[in-house]
């Protein structure tokens, strides 16, 4: 009987290790035990090639087993290894068995790997709205039977490829959207299957998407091209050891004419049935109509594999009802707002029957509600030539909705005719949360519904109006709760190289306030407060809970270039003394429709602060990684006295009586500890003179609850998180939101949407609390780096009898689970093997260290009781 097992290693932050662009992966894997307080004393990797000698690190005397450096020799292009472990535990004498074996597959590593071109169809002129669909194919012959086939590819603006009629693989808006004149993603699929010996062909469908499609709400459209273009390279490997490649190049053909005729990200996809070619992908068909392709550039040194998981469909969700609007619509609810489009199965219907379909996060007094997609149309046409029914999905397009308004249809529509599609980054699902107020589960259920409706490739501000740009500072303030919910290390990383790349070679080391960027807005491009702090922030964090060093090592220089501009912007008195415009605190409670960059607080006190907690954040990677980080310390010092002389007063007033004020200050540790106290009560009798509602934007509404919490004014912070009425995070849970909203009201009471141009119902920014909800409602969060210790600290407050978290870290699960019965409160957790945690009980007794494993405890509280409001502050009804 062996109670200990090895899972799988795993490679990098890759999902599946194939087309990898790491020559040295890092393996990670983890141990699966009861053994109580498990530790790992050694481990042995063994790595083999397909052919020759295998490797073995033989025993290594070593706990770890997070990003271990990948010893044996160097991966080449196109390598495969077989790669396994064992470990000892520190009691046990013996090794486990071997993990399962895992193929990892390298990439194309180098620019002498490729011989594909860049090939470009000729598309019709630039008119309004035309977003054309182009085929590109070409026929081949294989004179020898096939062992192996790999196709590599990438496109100046979305591809989906084909081979002999069938689509490979399940990638969705491939290549994504990255930094392309500096980064162009390519992918790598195994289509060994899809091609024989003999006559083959390959296809290729080709939309604007990000590339050349619109983009923006300035109606900008080919930022970064006029032309689109196919780069693929097909590679079959035959019995005698030789290889067929076959490339995109001079000999393929294109045309505009299929069924597809329009696609555009925000605008929708229209199919014309009547204008399908059948067997365009497959050997034989006659392409004699077709144009020959342009020759484009494209530089092959800007290619780079995935290091994150790509966009797939992850989940079908059925219709909920089908109902006529108020005006006679009809109108599909698919219950959830999500992210994704709708599969059709269309009857058979006359030829030219003409089927629309537009799409709507939410209805207005029973119509869509489509006002805020502004020019988004979301639209999809479904044109029938009168043969057979049909199962259709749009193909280059995603949209944000949770209803859809369907006209044309032939017949009766049924609840089986359609079903919705939800697209986004493939990311692990790692953390969850559970508590006994279905409200709070509902508000974190719509955290994680915008996580995955704004994982699109990208971190997106929002997925459904002509924006969805990579807002640095929405995923700046998100970051933490994203790390909990998924493994986003990947997917992060990909974009945190964007962020690098076009801060320092474009920027002059200011961070762009979305990236990838290109001009698009009417804002000055400048250091802004909360928005380039991504550069800091985010690796920070995925450090912290990951345990990846080298995602500190690239992104410094970003990191520091990023303090030293806006120490630029702070002048040197760190006051901001220019002003101007700036987001700050963005979205403020107090700030008016029109005008959502008037917040409480002014930017210039939430950048001295931001500035103080950046600057010394640097600081502390330069200690991880060994470097000089003295003058960012100097500067966060600096920024901290900046801060105590023009914001605070002796006592620890804040000279603004805002919530952001109070809680910069607090989290960010800009306080004496004697002003730290004063502060704290005065930021608990702020929020009791709230009326116990959120009075604060994006940068702020994140830290007032943690704020509350090491204050010592915990069941302050959990009124505010169960305050209804707006505005509150319950708020628009109780209007039946199933998203986060972009304002607290983004729905007014009465049922007409926000009349403020910029209302988006699926915005992860003030989503940001899931992570105090996780971490200190719950109790589970990471005390080092990757959970290599767990903090496990759940803080019962009024209302909740019980709450849970569970996440799956580095070293495996994690689990915490309080119940709490009149004054007893209850505990159950788990640690996860090679792992150590500190307890803090709710009772405020010592902490308890503790190794892997399950365990209890218990221990009494005084019951939570309600905070009151002062008499005072009452207003005559209550
Ligand atoms: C809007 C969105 C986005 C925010 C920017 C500043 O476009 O609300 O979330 O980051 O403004």
């Amino acid at each position: 009987m062996s109670d200990l097992t090895i899972l799988p290693v795993t490679v990098e932050h890759h999902r599946e290790p194939f087309g990898i662009g790491e020559r040295a992966p890092r393996l990670s894997w983890v141990s699966r035990t009861d053994l109580p307080d498990w530790r790992q004393a050694a481990y042995e990797v063994e790595i083999d090639p397909e052919d020759g000698e295998a490797w073995s690190s033989g025993r290594v005397d070593s706990p770890e087993s997070v990003l271990v450096a990948w010893d044996g020799p160097a991966l080449t292009s196109r390598e495969r290894r077989t790669v396994r472990v064992r470990v000892w535990g520190e009691r046990a004498a013996e090794p486990s068995a071997w993990s399962e074996d895992v193929v990892v597959e390298a990439g194309l590593f180098g620019p002498s790997d490729w011989s594909a071109r860049l090939v470009q169809p000729v598309l019709p002129g630039p008119a309004e709205h035309d977003e054309p669909v182009a085929l590109l194919r070409r026929e081949f012959v294989l004179h020898q039977p096939v062992v192996r086939a790999r196709l590599y590819a990438t496109a100046h603006g979305l591809y989906e490829a084909e081979l002999n009629g069938a689509v490979v693989g399940d990638h969705v808006l491939a290549p994504g959207w990255t930094s392309y004149s500096h980064r162009l993603r390519y992918q790598a699929f195994d289509v060994t299957g899809l091609i024989t010996e003999g006559a083959n062909a390959v296809g290729v469908r080709l939309a604007d998407g990000w590339y050349r499609g619109y983009l923006g709400f300035t109606g900008a459209r080919a930022r970064y091209g006029d032309r689109t273009g196919v780069f693929l390279q097909l590679e079959v490997d035959h019995p005698d050891g030789s290889r067929t490649v076959v490339v995109s190049d001079a000999a393929w053909r294109a045309t505009v004419t299929g069924p597809v005729t329009r696609a555009g990200i925000y605008s929708g996809e229209t199919v014309d049935f009547r204008r399908e070619l059948p067997g365009w992908s497959t050997a034989g068909f006659d392409d004699a109509a077709w144009t020959p392709v342009d020759r484009g550039s494209l530089d092959v040194a800007t290619l780079v594999a995935p290091t994150g998981p790509p966009v797939r469909r992850t989940q079908l969700v059925p219709v909920q009802a089908i109902s006529a609007s108020p005006s006679g619509k009809t109108l599909l609810d698919f219950g959830q707002n999500l992210v994704g489009r709708i599969r059709f199965r269309v009857p058979e219907g006359p030829a030219g029957t003409e089927i629309t379909v537009r799409h709507a996060e939410v209805l207005e007094h029973g119509e869509l509600g489509t006002r805020p997609l502004r020019r988004a149309r979301q639209t999809d046409v479904v044109v029938l030539d009168g043969n057979g029914p049909r199962t259709w999905e749009p193909t280059f397009t995603f949209h944000g909705f949770r209803y859809a308004e369907v006209t044309g249809w032939p017949g009766e529509l049924s609840p089986d005719d359609l079903e919705a599609v939800v697209v986004h980054s493939d990311l692990r699902r790692t953390g969850t949360f559970t508590c006994s107020d279905p409200e709070v589960e509902r508000l974190h259920e719509n955290v994680v519904w915008s996580m995955r409706g704004n994982f699109v490739d990208i971190p997106t501000d929002c997925p459904q109006r002509d924006e969805r740009l990579g807002w640095t500072g929405d995923a700046q303030v998100f970051a933490p709760t994203a790390a909990f919910l998924h493994d986003t290390s990947g997917m992060l990383r990909s974009w945190l190289a964007d962020l690098g790349v076009e801060q320092l070679e474009e920027h002059g080391g200011i961070v762009p306030m979305y990236v990838p960027f290109v001009e698009l807005l009417p804002f000055p491009q400048q250091a802004e407060v909360g928005w380039g702090d991504a550069a800091v922030v985010i690796p920070w964090v995925l450090y912290q809970r990951s345990g990846d060093v080298q995602v500190l090592t690239d992104q410094w220089e970003s990191m520091t270039s990023w303090i030293d501009a806006f120490a630029a912007r702070a002048g040197t008195e760190l006051d901001f003394p220019e002003g101007g415009f700036s987001f700050g605190d963005w979205l403020d409670t107090a700030a008016p429709p029109d005008d959502p960059a008037a917040a409480r607080t002014p930017w210039q006190c939430v950048a001295t602060a931001y500035l103080a907690r950046s600057a010394r954040t640097v600081a502390q990677v330069a200690e991880v990684l060994g470097r000089d980080g003295s003058r960012f310390a100097a500067l966060g010092k600096r920024a901290v006295a900046r801060f105590r002389a023009e914001y605070v007063t002796a006592n620890g007033r804040l000279a603004y009586p805002s919530q952001t004020a109070y809680a910069l200050a607090l989290e960010f540790d800009l306080l004496t500890d004697g002003q730290r106290e004063h502060a704290g009560r005065l930021l608990a009798a702020q929020v009791t003179a709230d009326d116990f509602h959120i009075a604060s934007g994006f940068l702020g509404t994140p830290l007032v609850c943690d704020a509350l919490t090491s204050a010592g004014e915990l069941p302050t912070a959990y009124e505010l998180l169960l305050q209804r009425e707006h505005p509150s995070w319950l708020y628009p849970v109780t209007m039946g939101a199933t998203t986060i909203w972009e304002r607290w009201d983004s729905m007014l009471p009465d049922g007409t949407i926000n009349p403020g141009d910029m209302t988006s119902f699926n915005h992860y920014a003030f989503g940001a609390v899931a992570d105090w909800l996780q971490r200190t409602v719950a109790g589970l969060a990471a005390s080092a780096p990757g959970y290599r210790k767990l903090r496990i600290a759940p803080r019962p407050g009024p209302r909740l009898t019980s709450a849970a978290a569970t996440h799956e870290t580095p070293y495996g699960p994690a689990e915490v689970s309080w119940t709490l019965d009149g004054t007893t409160v209850g505990l159950d957790v788990t640690v996860p093997p090679n792992t150590t945690a500190e307890v803090s009980l709710p009772d405020g007794s010592a902490l308890v260290e503790i190794g892997s494993g399950r365990r209890s405890f218990s221990c009494e509280i005084p019951e939570p009781k309600r905070v009151e409001k002062p008499m005072a502050s009452r207003t005559p009804e209550e």
